[in-house]
């Protein structure tokens, strides 16, 4: 097989949080006087805590924030979208994500987590894949966010699996350019699929297991 690993992102192709990005970003905007939709949601895909925050503020025009203020404000939307994470439950792990999984494990590869998230170790509870994963590399051993390829260059070598035998599976257009940058070919679904960012743009990760054989 050309693949010996493939690595997941997890927002949007594991399990799909966007929406409580979304209200706690919304939330956090509408506190300031900040204008924030679906389409400006859409940017954060992917990309950090911080890096979100200053997508967030293009439309902020009040007084000058300092570090200390943008600090307070992403840990205000942090607290927000945690507490809506306590809703998620192993039920939030779709039938085909883990049936695609276990089918992908059962081939002999290795399966990692490749996130921006620094809330990934607890949706990987919520959802029930804690201690599931051959490695995770996630918002806590990074220093880079996606479009970087960090993540994805540290899970691999987590794994001990050189890059180009490693698929990345991503949902947002940054993250797919991050595999790309890394060095490993990239399957895309939902948004970044819709853009062809992927060197396979998929309708569903069932289409994983046949991908991995080519
Ligand atoms: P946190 P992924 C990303 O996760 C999300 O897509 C992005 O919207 C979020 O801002 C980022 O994680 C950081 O998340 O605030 O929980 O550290 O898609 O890379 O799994
Ligand atoms: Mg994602």
């Amino acid at each position: 097989m050309k693949f010996q690993a493939v690595i997941f992102d997890l927002d949007g192709v594991i399990c799909f949080t966007d929406e409580y990005h979304y209200r706690a970003w919304k939330a956090m905007a509408d506190g300031m006087g900040i204008y924030f939709d679906r389409t400006i949601n859409n940017r954060l895909r992917g990309v950090s805590r911080m890096a979100s925050l200053e997508i967030v503020l293009e439309k902020y025009d009040g007084p000058a924030l300092s570090q200390a203020d943008k600090e307070r404000l992403a840990a205000q939307k942090n607290d927000i979208y945690r507490e809506s994470l306590h809703e998620m439950s192993t039920a939030d792990l779709s039938d085909e994500v883990k049936e695609t999984l276990d089918g992908l494990r059962a081939m002999g590869l290795k399966l990692a987590i490749g996130s921006s998230s620094k809330n990934t170790p607890f949706i990987l509870g919520q959802i029930g894949l804690a201690g599931y994963f051959d490695a995770v590399s996630d918002g806590n051993n990074i220093t880079r966010s996606k479009p970087d390829p960090e993540v994805f260059v540290k899970a691999a070598q987590m794994l001990g699996i050189a890059p180009e035998r490693c698929l990345v599976v991503e949902d947002a257009v940054s993250g797919a350019e991050a595999g790309h940058a890394g060095g490993m070919k990239v399957a895309c679904l939902g948004d970044a699929a819709k853009n062809g960012a992927g060197d396979w743009n998929m309708e569903s990760i069932r289409e994983l297991l046949d991908i991995v054989k080519e």
